[in-house]
């Protein structure tokens, strides 16, 4: 990769996609937004400067189509839906240095400007082309207003995105059988004159650049197979009333909302500058600085988004911005989407976490950040389910951070008065230097969930220093020891405050005053993880609290309870299903079986996946676990502990001789106190073991 590591002296600008202003927002909406916030925190704790912006989606036919069933106008509906977001992001710690909308001034002039540049720099034409259209209401039908077949693969789609089968970007006149979303009638296609964007100007670039693209595998991979292959010139405007104007004279058409969405990424930085000044953050930099000195991109632009638009964010836009001479995106960030108990959100039917309503059930918004930060991957799909919430708050934000700070900060207040006057030992230090190279290895991976991990694993490394030292019984006998103990475990809280202020902000502020923090942890970079702690502080207080076994029984009870009046009481093909990420999956719950996945993987990332021929030599169920079992199986390099959620499922006495196949290089979990150290891979819902059939031996790879 052509870029240089993070920090780099050059100011990055982090974007997350911006959600459609047509409903409200649920937890599954919110993984990009997390992760984009812990991302630019995380870069901005490496000392690097970093702008963190987005906006509201106002344009198109997603906010066209809602506004007219609720009879209002597309502004206003876009205006209150704009503003409900924009005061529902900090509740979650979700912190914009600007938050715009893209039917603001300040983008309806960009827009116009960088389209009026790419149509100088010659990459626009015009062509007439048949677009559908709804003869009872003498209307066109554009994107939403059109239903009917992907031409690609042949299942139901949208009239520009066939959103439950292969993903395509599907341009006017494509879809097939195509029906009126307003009469359900079937459409006529009619000819028109459109503007067209010509991508293919860009294949060269764009084959290039793709080769330099960061972010996650998902993003860099997937574009290949459309860059790669025939360029289709993209149409840019729509005939419609909603949107900004295409800046021409005898055109009475609007842009298509793809085209200014992105365009409020430049836009929202260029609010941010006026709001404080060039000299601290400037936009033109970022966007425009010297393609000479610093190859392609003058500044570091990272964009995190759902992982249903790679394809506008890693062909389109870039196009766009090299034609309108602008630097490219240095990475893309796609997350997966999010399930609830292992089924789809379904904003129609009611089957969704909303965002209020987890704030209004009293949790801190910490505790679900650090769900969805640090869950899974940022491109693995997550599952949401309120025990398994309980569980890693209970284990990990209560068991680990919360008890290993309280417990090592109430013990120095009270036999010290503060951070006891020692040196910090080299061991300990070696330590939290390593959790800062991780931490730091973690955002040039682009990884939130490794970058929230090394907080959290330096945590348990604390935890575990303060219970094998047991500065308790030193006291009395070793003062200094003691002192010594204590004086590494204040240093490690305050190591842990800085590095996991990213994933929660709020707990980690507070952390950092526990600890005699001067200011804000926000405005300190990882170099205080290292510095002295305050010789004096107060005393703690706990920072989690662990959530009962009957709260999540009441949150399931009122989840089902919510589903079943949305089934009674409403009619599901009517409703929408809201827009932005995460609604995607919503619709896989109708399905019995998964649908396979949109996404190809390469080869190299299947390979990346150690998958071995295994024996089972034992098993038992772990005590108190309904589900669990301790298994250890031969896969012939060595013998493994795993954990297996199959006690209920299998005769376990009966288990010992069977082959497996085991997951080997899964990373290491703890499961009801055991550690588990890979994954026996089963089949479905009874968990039915995977097998050879022949006479592969224990060890054998599987490919
Ligand atoms: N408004 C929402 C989505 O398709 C869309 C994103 C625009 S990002 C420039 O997820
Ligand atoms: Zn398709």
């Amino acid at each position: 990769m052509s870029h240089e590591e993070f920090p780099t002296d050059r100011p990055a600008v982090v974007t997350c996609g911006l959600p459609y202003a047509n409903g409200d927002l649920h937890i599954g909406h919110l993984r990009t937004y997390v992760g984009g916030d812990v991302y630019a925190r995380a870069l901005r704790k490496l000392g690097q400067e970093t702008a963190f912006v987005s906006g509201s989606d106002m344009h198109g036919t997603p906010v066209a189509v809602n506004a007219e069933q609720e009879g209002v106008s597309p502004e206003a509906f876009a205006l209150e839906w704009h503003e409900t977001y924009e005061a529902t992001f900090p509740k979650f710690g979700v912190d914009f240095d600007n938050y715009g909308h893209t039917h603001d001034a300040t983008n309806v002039e960009t827009t116009t400007e960088l389209v009026r540049t790419l149509e100088e720099n010659g990459h626009v034409y015009e062509k007439e082309i048949m677009v559908a259209y709804d003869p009872a209401e003498e209307q066109s039908l554009p994107d939403r207003y059109v239903e009917g077949t992907c031409p690609y693969c042949g299942a139901r789609a949208r009239g520009d995105e066939c959103d439950e089968g292969c993903g395509r970007h599907l341009e006017p006149g494509e879809i097939e059988d195509p029906e009126s979303t307003i009469t359900g009638n079937p459409a006529e296609y009619r000819e028109q004159t459109h503007k067209f964007f010509r991508v293919s100007d860009f294949q060269e670039y764009l084959g290039e650049f793709i080769d330099r693209l960061e972010g996650t595998p998902n993003a860099r991979n997937q574009p290949r197979e459309w860059i790669e292959g025939e360029l289709r010139d993209w149409c840019i405007t729509r005939d419609m009333d909603w949107g900004i104007d295409y800046p021409s004279e005898e055109s009475d058409l609007v842009l298509y909302v793809w085209v200014d969405a992105p365009i409020e990424y430049l836009s929202s930085t260029k609010q941010y500058t006026e709001r404080v000044g060039a000299d601290v953050f400037d936009w033109a930099e970022a966007w425009k600085g010297s393609p000479d000195e610093h190859g392609e991109s003058g500044g570091e632009i990272v964009h995190v988004i759902g992982r249903d638009i790679i394809q506008h964010h890693t062909v389109f836009w870039p196009a766009m911005l090299r034609g309108a001479d602008y630097d490219e995106p240095r990475a893309v960030m796609a997350s997966g989407f999010i399930t609830l108990n292992g089924e789809g959100f379904s904003t129609s039917r009611n089957r969704a976490v909303w965002a209020d309503e987890y704030l209004d059930e009293g949790f801190e918004p910490d505790l679900l950040r650090y769900y969805l930060a640090t869950n899974g991957g940022f491109q693995q799909d997550v599952d949401f389910s309120w025990e398994r919430f309980r569980e890693r708050v209970n284990n990990e934000l209560v068991g680990t951070v919360g008890n290993f700070a309280y417990r090592s900060l109430l013990f120095a207040y009270r036999e010290f008065g503060g951070t006891p006057d020692a040196d910090l030992s080299p061991e300990v230090r070696e330590r939290i230097e390593d959790a800062v190279d991780d931490f730091a290895a973690a955002v040039n991976d682009y990884s939130v969930r490794d970058a929230g991990d090394a907080a959290v694993a330096l945590a348990g490394f604390g935890n575990e220093y303060i219970q094998q030292n047991e500065p308790w019984n030193l006291v009395d006998d070793d003062p200094e020891r003691a002192a010594q103990v204590l004086r590494d475990c204040v240093q490690v809280a305050k190591a842990v405050a800085v590095l996991f202020a990213p994933v929660a902000p709020d707990t980690c502020e507070r952390l950092w005053s526990q600890v005699g923090g001067e200011g804000s942890v926000h405005d300190v970079t990882v170099d205080a993880a290292l510095e002295a702690p305050a010789a004096t502080f107060d005393e703690p207080d706990e920072l989690y609290e662990k959530i009962p076994a009957e709260r999540v029984e009441e949150l399931n009870a009122k989840l089902d309870e919510r589903v079943e009046a949305a089934a009674s009481g409403t009619d599901e093909s009517e409703a929408d299903e809201g827009d932005a990420d995460g609604d995607v999956a919503a619709d896989e719950a109708t399905l019995d079986l998964d649908p396979l996945e949109a996404e190809r993987i390469g080869f190299e990332e299947f390979e990346s996946l150690d998958v071995r021929v295994g024996e089972i030599l034992e098993a038992e169920g772990i005590e108190g676990a309904d589900k669990l079992a301790r298994l250890v199986v031969d896969i012939g390099v060595e013998e493994r502990q795993i954990v297996a959620g199959i006690k209920q499922l299998h005769d376990l006495e009966a288990l010992p001789g069977t082959r497996v196949i085991v997951l080997a290089n899964l990373e290491r979990a703890e499961l009801f106190g055991v550690e588990s150290n890979g994954m026996v891979l089963a089949a479905g819902e009874e968990a039915d073991l995977l097998t050879t059939v022949d006479d592969a031996v224990p060890g054998e790879r599987v490919r």
